[in-house]
Parts: structure tokens; sequence; C-alpha cells
């Protein structure tokens, strides 16, 4: 059995340990960090394009299979007609990928190209990273949703 010092020390340990399990959920499993950008248009990393998505049909949502499309301009906004754009994304607090391979179809002309295959299967914070090789070079953006 306990003696009386370590039975007080269970007794001031158990909250704290519950406390800090409970900050613990909240930073890995539930709380998105304040300096996300959640923007749909941004300027590119290092700054060469300004890209734009935004879901074709309706809201993205959990479920069904639907497309994206991706308005692409240089820096002064004059839009981009060709480029070379992969698309790859997951959930950052989740540690996985997209459920399927979505993948840039058509240009769509004035500097809009065409996402389909994308998927979302569950709640949460998503990552769309896209890959953009262009007329003023490489570079690459990060667009986050949460669903
Ligand atoms: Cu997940």
């Amino acid at each position: 059995m306990f003696n009386r010092s370590s039975r007080r020390a269970l007794l001031l340990g158990l909250p704290i340990a519950l406390a800090a399990t409970g900050v613990a959920a909240g930073l890995f499993s539930r709380g998105v960090p304040d300096d996300v950008d959640f923007s749909l248009e941004r300027k590119t990393d290092a700054g060469l394009y300004i890209a734009a998505i935004s879901p074709v049909d309706q809201a993205a949502a959990v479920g069904p299979m639907h497309s994206w499309t991706v308005a692409l301009t240089d820096a002064g906004g004059k839009p981009v007609e060709a480029a070379a754009i992969t698309v790859d994304g997951g959930m950052p607090q989740h540690g996985h990928g997209l459920p399927t391979a979505p993948a840039v179809t058509q240009a769509l002309g004035q500097g809009r190209f065409l996402i389909e295959g994308m998927k979302f299967n569950m709640p949460g914070w998503w990552e769309i990273d896209l890959s953009i090789d262009g007329p003023m070079g490489a570079d690459t953006i990060t667009f986050n949703l949460v669903l």
C-alpha cells in the first residue's frame, strides 16, 4: 500500500496528468494552429505566381469525388496559360496523404486549370499542395481547409 507521502503525491499528480493529456489532445488532434492561412487565393511560396483554387460545383465536402479549378497568374496578375501543375496533400494532424491521386487534366484557358479526382475522406484540417512549373520558374503553394 501507499505510505502517506506517496498517496499525497498520487492525489496531486492525477489532476496534473489529466490536464496534460487534455492539452496534448488539443494540440495534436483538434486545434488548428492560429497561424494557418485559410485563404484560397495567395502568392506562391517564392512569390513567382498568384494561385487561386475553388471547387467546381459546390463547397468542398467530405465524401464525394469532385473537381477544383486553379487560376494562375504571374506576380503582376497576367494569366499564365501554360504550366505543369502537380497536386498533393493530406491531413497534417493525421500524418496521411490524400486518399486519391488528383491531377490537372486540362488547361481551361485564361490561366485556369482543371483538377480532377479530388476526394476528402474524413473531417478535419486538409492541405492541398500545388507544385507549379511555369514560365517564371518552379514554385509551390499549400492551401488549407477545414471540413
Ligand atoms: Cu485524417
